[in-house]
């Protein structure tokens, strides 16, 4: 074990809160959905127990309609801002009223899969809960065909460029004054703007406003953008829940179908313009013209082409390490600024699980060894700037340790001996 694998464990534990892991302290001081989901996987490298403890933990706080929340507030702290008192779901444990990426199928499988023999009833428990899921996000959020986000921050890409046209159509001007806690923790530059946050609250008000009513968000909410990211994740994840369900000798064929409807809607979210999968706005059918990394996770679900490796090439050729979360060559591209420019180690990991099914195993080799330059250069930080390397964000990142203990430490050797992802 190197010495980067040591502080990669130590920070998995010093994040640990018993049963759920802090994406970092101080920053993000509670539970969130996705981030939990690869901090699992992080565990299971060390100790398979308490991954499944993490995914049951999560799952725990689903919602009665079958909605995974993006965060549980397990604990009171007031260094985050918005906090239940501003959601106000009425869930116990409080928590956020919007779902996020849904990849604990995809991480549990994984998992799964390091000893099934143990994971057997651990994977039973979970799995009613996991279909539960997925049944939520096809019939709540799929009415438009692929995936509809209601919230830039249930597509955990949040204030990346793919939903500025979505969020020009929101109102913030009339929310009251509040206190951000986030610039506390990490420089503006790196943030999004008050105008972001303006019309974030203003959408989470809504939610409150009709008691977080699904159908009524969908059908009045101030946004609402079909996402190609959450959308591949999905399908990806159907994918592995049908997996899942036939190792335990269920009937699998809900599942099945769920991913024959969302697949026969990727044509939806393919833009000619741009010659990639787009964003979308689903109150007015525009595309948001601008390449995203969440069109890359296209490969993830089996759906990459070579009009998207053409731009994902472009792309990635225009930086020096990493896939960039926005297109380096249009004059939005900011490198240090969260999701609209930046390089994301989990994007890179997801990408790169994708490209080698896809065959592409020189390109998902060239992500990783980038991924891991960073790492080995900075630490585990939450994000990193694609050209100069500037570590961003938070450090001692939940999610960076679990990615480096999974994916970015193999070399290539180690990976062939091993036939690993
Ligand atoms: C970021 O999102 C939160 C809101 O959910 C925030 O900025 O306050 C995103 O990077 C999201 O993808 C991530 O899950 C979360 C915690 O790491 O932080």
């Amino acid at each position: 074990m190197t010495h980067l694998d040591e502080q990669a464990r130590a920070i998995l534990r010093q994040n640990d809160k018993g049963g759920y892991t802090l994406p970092t302290h101080g920053l993000y001081p509670y539970q969130w959905n996705w981030d939990s989901a690869f901090a699992a996987w992080g565990f299971a490298t060390f100790d398979v127990a308490r991954a499944w403890d993490e995914l049951d933990t999560l799952m725990a706080s689903q919602w009665d309609n079958g909605m995974v929340p993006h965060i549980i507030f397990h604990q009171p702290d007031p260094g985050y801002f918005p906090g239940p008192d501003v959601w106000q779901t009425g869930q116990t444990p409080e928590t956020s009223g919007i779902s996020q990426p849904p990849i604990t199928a995809i991480m549990a499988r994984l998992i799964f899969e390091i000893d099934e023999r143990t994971g057997r009833a651990r994977l039973e428990a979970l799995y009613p809960k996991l279909v539960k899921w997925h049944r939520w996000w096809q019939e709540m959020r799929c009415t438009h065909g692929p995936v509809a986000i209601i919230h830039p921050w249930e597509s955990g890409r949040d204030n990346c460029p793919d939903w500025d046209i979505g969020m020009a159509g929101v109102d913030g001007s009339a929310v009251g004054p509040y206190e951000r806690r986030d610039l506390g923790h990490v420089h503006a530059d790196m943030r999004p703007t008050k105008e972001d946050y303006d019309r974030y609250i203003a959408i989470v008000e809504f939610g409150r406003s009709v008691g977080w009513d699904d159908t009524k968000i969908v059908q009045d909410g101030p946004f609402l953008m079909a996402d190609p990211g959450i959308t591949f994740m999905l399908l990806r994840a159907h994918d592995d829940l049908a997996v899942l369900g036939r190792a335990l000798g269920e009937d699998v064929s809900e599942i099945e179908s769920w991913a024959t409807t969302l697949r026969s809607a990727l044509p939806l979210i393919w833009n000619d313009a741009l010659n990639a999968f787009d964003a979308r706005n689903l109150r007015d059918g525009a595309f948001a013209n601008i390449l995203g990394s969440g069109a890359f996770l296209a490969y993830l679900a089996g759906a990459g082409n070579p009009q998207l490796e053409a731009q994902l090439l472009r792309a990635w050729n225009a930086v020096n390490y990493g896939v960039p979360s926005a297109d380096p060559e249009v004059d939005l591209f900011n490198p240090r600024k969260y999701w609209r420019g930046p390089t994301w180690p989990v994007v890179n990991a997801l990408i790169a699980i994708g490209l080698n099914a896809d065959g592409h195993i020189d390109l998902a080799e060239r992500l990783r060894s980038e991924t891991a330059a960073l790492i080995r250069k900075h630490g585990f930080y939450e994000y990193f700037d694609p050209v100069d390397t500037t570590p961003c964000g938070g450090k001692d990142f939940t999610w960076t340790a679990a990615i480096w203990l999974t994916w970015a430490r193999h070399e290539p050797q180690e990976n062939a001996a091993k036939g690993a992802a």
